[in-house]
């Protein structure tokens, strides 16, 4: 039995929808545990325990934890090839382990230097400069992204949802709290909403409940 550790909106959610589309297609049953990051739950002993950085995804497996998002979609797509979450064939899953790679050590770490520059600077200024500068960065890795998703047929790698489809989900949601409007994305926004159309995506989408469009007008 698997049980997964979540945050609302975070980035667990490509392991969410993936275990969403797994049960779907066997039956297999999940855990999930919410773990509320606004009241750093994720700070507490007992998830310290289960993962010293303090953060979520985290997969209990047969009650190990596993961590790290790269690691968590590999044990996924090995265990269950046949829901397809990662190509199979040689080239494009290297491939797509690249992109996944740059989405979870390039894009993502962009945006938490926006979300949380508190992690990367004492001094206030600093984390207001930090946040000014990897905004703008940020919204020209979604451009890049927006490049891909508008070529996807119908998904980023063909007939199957990929966690690197859910990846480009999450990443569109966190632009929304950057400040980048989502209506300046259309091609970015007419593809997640698409996404959010599939099933497992959608009851992954319900569960956490949290709006697909994080934007916020500046009054
Ligand atoms: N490299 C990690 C990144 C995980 C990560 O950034 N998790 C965030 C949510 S998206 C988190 O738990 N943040 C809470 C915190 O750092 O306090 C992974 O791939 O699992």
């Amino acid at each position: 039995m698997h049980k997964l550790y979540y945050g609302i909106g975070a980035c667990s959610f490509v392991p969410h929808a993936a275990l969403e589309a797994i049960r779907e297609a066997t039956g297999e049953a999940y855990e999930t545990q919410l773990v509320k990051l606004h009241k750093n739950e994720q700070g507490a002993p007992d998830f310290l325990a289960l993962n010293p950085n303090g953060q979520v995804p985290v997969l209990l497996v047969d009650g190990r934890p596993l961590t790290q998002i790269v690691a968590i979609c590999d044990y996924l797509d090995r265990k269950y090839p046949q829901i397809g979450l990662m190509p199979t064939d040689p080239w494009q899953r290297t491939e797509a382990m690249s992109l996944l790679a740059w989405m979870n050590n390039s894009v993502h770490p962009t945006f938490t230097h926006v979300f949380m520059p508190f992690k990367f600077a004492d001094d206030a200024e600093a984390q207001a400069e930090l946040k000014r500068y990897n905004t703008a960065n940020y919204r020209r890795l979604l451009e890049r992204i927006q490049g891909m998703v508008a070529l996807a047929d119908p998904w980023l790698f063909g007939s199957k949802v990929s966690f690197l489809d859910l990846y480009a989900l999450v990443l569109f949601r966190w632009g929304g709290l950057a400040g980048v409007d989502p209506d300046t994305l259309p091609q970015y926004k007419a593809f997640v909403e698409r996404l959010a159309r599939v099933p497992a995506v959608a009851a992954a989408l319900a569960r956490e409940g949290a709006p697909l469009n994080m934007y916020k007008k500046a009054a």
